[in-house]
C-alpha cells in the first residue's frame, strides 16, 4: 500500500490526537505506550480525509467486494465516509449498510439499515481488539445469505491475542478472509522516527513489541 496513504492517515491521527502517546491500559489489561481512538475524527473534514485513506487502502489492495458494512456504532460513519470517497475519488458507487444494536419491531423493522446485505460484503471498522464485534458482523452477514469479503480497519496494532496470533490473524485464519489496515504499528513507528517530539516513544514501542508483538 502506498506510503502516501499511510502518511496521510498517521499525520491526521496525530494532529487530531486520535493517536496518543504515553501509558494506556487496554481492554486486555496491557499497558500500551500508545492508544488509537477513531472517535476523535469528528468533523466533516476529518471524516472526509479519513474516508479517502480507507477507500485508497481498498483500491490499492485490489480488494474484491460488492458492498460495505459498518458495524454499530463506530463502523457506521467509517463505512459511510469510505463509500462516499470510493465514489468521489475512484468513481465506484457501492452500496453501504449498517446495523442497529437493538432490533426495531415497528416501522421498517429489522436491524439492518441501508442496502440489503448481499454478495461480497466488506466490513469497515476502526480497530480489531478481541475480534468479538467482527465475529458478530460476520454472523449477521452470513445469516442474510451474503458472504463476508474481508475486513478493513484503520490501525493494525500487530500484537498477540491470547495465543501466538493477533486478533487480526485469527480472524483471517478462522474465516479465510483478508484483513486490510490503512497502517500498522511498524508504519507508526517509522512515521514518528524523525519527529522531534514523538521519536522518544519508539523505545517504549519497541519494548512493548518485544513483550506482546506478533512474530514478524
Ligand atoms: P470499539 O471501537 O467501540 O469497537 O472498541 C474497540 C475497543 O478497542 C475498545 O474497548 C477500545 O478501548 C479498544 N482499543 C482501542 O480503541 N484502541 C487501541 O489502540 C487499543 C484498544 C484496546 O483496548 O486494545
Amino acid at each position: 500500500m502506498s506510503s502516501a496513504t499511510k502518511n496521510a492517515f498517521l499525520s491526521l491521527a496525530i494532529e487530531r490526537q486520535a493517536l496518543k502517546f504515553g501509558a494506556f491500559t487496554l481492554k486486555s489489561g496491557r499497558t500500551s505506550p500508545y492508544f488509537f481512538n477513531a472517535g476523535l475524527f469528528a468533523s466533516g473534514g476529518d471524516l472526509h480525509r479519513l474516508g479517502e485513506c480507507y477507500a485508497a487502502t481498498l483500491v490499492e489492495n485490489n480488494a474484491d467486494f460488492d458492498m460495505l458494512f459498518g458495524p454499530a456504532y463506530k463502523g457506521i460513519p467509517l463505512a459511510t465516509a469510505t463509500a462516499t470517497s470510493l465514489f468521489t475519488q475512484f468513481n465506484k458507487d457501492v452500496p453501504v449498510a449498517y446495523n442497529r444494536k437493538e432490533a426495531k419491531a415497528h416501522g421498517e423493522g429489522g436491524n439492518i439499515v441501508g442496502a440489503p446485505l448481499q454478495g461480497k460484503v466488506m466490513i469497515v471498522d476502526d480497530v480489531i481488539t478481541a475480534g468479538t464485534a467482527i465475529r458478530e458482523s460476520i454472523d449477521l452477514i452470513q445469516q442474510q445469505g451474503a458472504e463476508p469479503a474481508g475486513v478493513l480497519v484503520a490501525l493494525d496494532r500487530q500484537e498477540r491475542g491470547s495465543g501466538e496470533l493477533s486478533a487480526i490473524q485469527q480472524v483471517q485464519a478462522d474465516y479465510n478472509i483478508p484483513v486490510f489496515a490503512i497502517a500498522n504499528l511498524t508504519d507508526l513507528s517509522n512515521f514518528i522516527k524523525n519527529d522531534d517530539q514523538l521519536s522518544v516513544y519508539n523505545e517504549k514501542i519497541a519494548q512493548y513489541r518485544a513483550q506482546y508483538g506478533i512474530q514478524a
